[in-house]
């Protein structure tokens, strides 16, 4: 097939599933065309059967803003025309699902759409007022909709009230490369234990909760924090750091291409998240032996299993998290065990190859016009 995907550049999750899902198509031997305002961070090297399309919204004296989403449409349709696409896949809804229709739209129907809904795509911006008529339309008229996780499928029906299929197809991870450096000697210069955090440090991953569960680890068991990662909420996590006088015992390392270094030298994985979606970030953890200790919302349970693989708790029960932590960290075997599971799930339940079945299927059930014959599946409407 050919096809095209379109999604965000930054480190978010949606970015990098959509290029690992184009990485891995075009292994397949399809034609992958990415489009983004930049080359997301998961398209390092160079990748047969890869072509990367920068999308500029250029700027004219009228605009406030340059309209980027009329930006992506144009470009869609353009590369579809030009590469003679099939399908275009858009990771995160606004505004990659609508500029897709309107691709479609130019094309006289000849593109097939596929949503992917990633996460506040639907529970926070997309539900909001000023764009949800929007999203609901991009859900109702694209070819295909995915959703990453049963949660999240549930939490559109209840939301968008719309009325067709949404299948469910999970993130993915690949087995861990071996890390490219070691970096233990840096990020804990002690026999410490290491706590680690990976987000974009937007308020809804509480970036602050994981500097009290932290705080409150250090004064029972000797440990350091690994923060990965930037965003609006960065400064603020430093500064209580600094507050609180334990600013010397955490790295904030910023943006990391090579997330893998860090996992590979973490012992506990930190995600207490407002709202998850799925939880890349703790998949990615679990594959390299880390146990995740995270708040009991969205899709998290989906991937964490409580007491075997990792904890769960309320959101904002940081003591809770806590002695979580204390249990794994004071006892090594009962933390390789927890370890050990989670890879085994992360590498068996979320193995690439099946998951990218299923986008083709996607994709075929698409390019067949199946999405009004199929039955309409489990979740409430
Ligand atoms: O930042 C992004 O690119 C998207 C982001 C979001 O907030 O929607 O991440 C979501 O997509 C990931 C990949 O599917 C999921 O694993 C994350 O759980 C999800 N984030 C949230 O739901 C907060």
């Amino acid at each position: 097939m050919r096809i095209g995907i379109s999604c965000y550049s930054t480190f978010g999750g949606s970015g990098v599933v959509a290029t690992e899902v184009g990485k891995a198509l075009a292994a397949r031997g399809h034609e992958v065309h990415l489009l983004s305002p930049s080359v997301p961070p998961r398209l390092l090297g160079f990748e047969d059967r890869v072509w990367f399309h920068e999308v500029t919204a250029s700027p004219y004296p009228l605009f406030e803003a340059a309209p980027f989403s009329i930006a992506l449409a144009s470009k869609m349709a353009d590369v579809a025309e030009h590469h003679g696409l099939e399908i275009m896949h858009a990771h995160y809804a606004i505004p990659h699902a609508n500029a897709a229709l309107l691709a479609r739209m130019a094309l006289d129907g000849k593109l097939k759409v596929v949503t992917t809904l990633h996460g506040t795509d639907i529970t926070v911006v997309g539900a909001d007022p000023s764009y949800l008529s929007m999203v609901r339309l991009a859900i109702r008229e694209s070819d295909a909709v995915t959703a990453v996780s049963a949660y999240l499928r549930d939490e559109t029906y209840r939301t968008f009230k719309v009325d067709r299929q949404i299948d469910v197809i999970p993130n993915f991870v690949a087995p861990p490369d071996s890390p490219l450096t070691d970096c233990r000697s840096w990020l804990a210069p002690c026999d410490c234990s290491v706590l680690t955090h990976i987000s974009n440090f937007r308020p809804v991953k509480r970036v602050l909760d994981v500097m009290k569960i932290f705080e409150r680890v250090r004064q029972e068991h000797p440990c350091r924090l690994v923060m990965v990662g930037d965003g609006p909420d960065r400064p603020e996590a430093e500064a209580y750091a600094r507050q609180q006088g334990f600013a010397e015992e955490v790295r904030f390392t910023g943006k990391q291409l090579n997330i893998s270094s860090v996992l590979a030298c973490s012992d506990v994985f930190l995600l207490p998240s407002a709202t998850e979606s799925f939880g890349l970030a703790a998949l990615e953890a679990m594959a390299h032996r880390v146990p995740v200790v995270a708040s009991r919302v969205g899709g998290l349970p989906e991937v964490v299993r409580h007491g075997v693989d990792g904890f769960l708790e309320p959101l904002g029960d940081v003591e809770a998290m806590a002695e979580d932590v204390l249990t794994l960290v004071r006892d090594t075997r009962l933390c390789k065990a927890f370890g050990l599971a989670a890879q085994d799930r992360a590498l068996s339940t979320f193995a690439e190859d099946p998951i990218v079945d299923q986008y083709e299927a996607a994709y075929e059930a698409a390019l067949s016009g199946a999405k009004r014959t199929m039955d309409f599946g489990a979740g409430p409407r």
